[in-house]
């Protein structure tokens, strides 16, 4: 096939209504559906899961950020889901979005995008784009997919485009979504950028394109590892003021009135998400085939990840002043999802919270509104009710995650000790400052 058949591909992509395939229907995924199906994009959703393949073409969607009406909107222009990766080969463009997780060693597992990209190379054909959304380590897009496609005969930047573009999606954010949120794109070649910015042109306001796919998956890298050594930092600073006997909170509040040079991050109970704790080490995993340390990644991980411990150290100090052991105290952990005002567990830091307190045999219960149920260790554990009666039976309550549904007025006059890791207690603290004593922030 000639080049000239890329040279048609942006035209395509920019038309009234080329087709896409999106592998991956996610919290990435879904939203990509609907936005480019509202583009005008005939859009074919691709998953492994046939019952959420299912439940999306029957008009329920499992992504908080996407709405029945607004998957309805997108059935109306001709979105459909399905298990069948034959459904490639109608496609303009191809774009993935599959999970990347971490092994337990820490280390990269891409077997996710080495299935979808297998599953996307049998069924590909001249003249397509296929686009890597999915975060990972630098080299990925090049070193692992193109040569799938290239073993199919499709040469890269003359039968097919293919391009990096990271994923931005803020699961929850009322400000910015994917239409204004711009997007980076990273093409093989400028033909292949060409096509990316063509795709991405219908659903972002803005396209910013990039030298080359590594370029972009560093990007991705680069912005969510300065969120983590910047979280680390800050945590390290809770260490220090602990030490010190000074309020970070207090000195962080101050810090953030320099009105330039100075971004302020919030001490925590440690860092969950799918995203913060895990992208930072697939460049440092990539790094060590350089012979080369990431050593704010590394540095900011130990920290990081200490800082569970760190709670139960100040939640034994507490106990200490009640001349009470940890053993055998009843502890009532206050939110559980991995950040604020969201259902989602993984790698939250109440995990670790709960286990720690687990191990030194103190009697755990949790509540949080979002979460009904959680498993650590196969012990099941159902959130308990939160009312005066109850919170006054705890010998302590460990604030780990500040849903703003919780009345902190409330929690602070009903709890006997509360070990507050967000400081959520701090304007009830100043409106009843005879109780403020009951509370030691990390
Ligand atoms: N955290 C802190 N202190 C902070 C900020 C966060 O301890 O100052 C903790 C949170 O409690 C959570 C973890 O870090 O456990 C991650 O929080 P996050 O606010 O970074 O939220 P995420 O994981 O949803 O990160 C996503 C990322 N978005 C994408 O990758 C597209 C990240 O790049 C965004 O900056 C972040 O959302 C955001 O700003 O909301």
């Amino acid at each position: 096939m000639s080049s000239s058949e890329l040279s048609h591909l942006p035209a395509r992509l920019r038309s009234a209504r080329p087709t896409v395939v999106v592998v991956g229907l996610g919290y990435v995924g879904l939203p990509l559906c609907v936005e480019l199906a509202e583009s005008g994009a005939r859009v074919l959703g691709l998953d492994v899961h046939p019952g959420l393949c299912a439940q999306l073409n029957a008009g329920r969607s499992h992504v908080g950020d996407i709405s029945d009406a607004q998957l309805a909107r997108a059935r109306g222009h001709g979105f459909e889901a399905g298990i069948d990766p034959a459904v490639v080969a109608e496609a303009d463009a191809v774009i993935i979005c599959v999970p990347t997780p971490l092994r337990r060693t820490k280390d990269p597992d891409i077997s996710y995008i080495v299935a979808a990209g297998q599953a996307v190379a049998a069924h590909a054909r001249p003249g397509q784009l296929v686009v890597l959304e999915s975060t990972t380590y630098p080299g990925t897009t090049e070193e692992v997919l193109a040569p799938m496609l290239e073993e199919r005969g499709l040469r890269v930047g003359v039968d097919v485009a293919l391009a990096f573009s990271p994923e931005r999606v803020d699961p929850g954010n009322p400000k910015y979504g994917i239409r204004n949120t711009p997007k980076v794109v990273g093409g093989v070649t400028p033909a292949c950028s060409e096509a990316a910015v063509a795709l991405y042109g219908r659903c972002c306001d803005t396209v910013h394109p990039v030298s080359t796919p590594a370029t972009a998956e560093t990007v991705k890298l680069l912005e969510n590892t300065f969120r983590m050594v910047n979280i680390g930092l800050v945590n390290e600073f809770a260490l220090i003021c602990d030490q010190l006997g000074l309020d970070v909170w207090e000195v962080i509040e101050a810090a953030a009135t320099k009105p330039f040079g100075f971004m302020p991050f919030k001490p925590g109970p440690g860092l969950g998400g799918h995203c913060i704790p895990i992208d930072p080490h697939y460049l440092a995993w990539k790094l060590r085939a350089h012979n080369f340390t990431a050593r704010f990644v590394e540095l900011a991980d130990a920290i990081n990840s200490k800082m569970p411990e760190h709670v139960i150290e100040v939640l034994a100090d507490v106990l200490n002043d009640d001349g009470r052991p940890l053993k055998n105290s009843r502890v009532l952990v206050l939110g559980v999802a991995y950040k604020a005002d969201i259902s989602d567990m993984r790698e939250s830091p109440a995990l670790e919270v709960m286990t720690h307190l687990q191990k030194k045999h103190a009697r755990v219960d949790y509540h949080d509104p979002y979460v009904p149920t959680l498993t650590i260790e196969e012990q099941r554990f159902a959130s308990v009710e939160l009312t005066a009666e109850t919170l006054v039976e705890y010998d302590a309550v460990v604030v780990v995650t500040d849903h703003k549904c919780f009345d902190w007025d409330f929690v602070l006059a009903s709890s006997r000790r509360i070990v507050d890791a967000r400081n959520a207690t701090r304007a009830a603290r100043t409106r009843a400052p005879e109780l403020a004593h009951r509370v030691r922030t990390i």
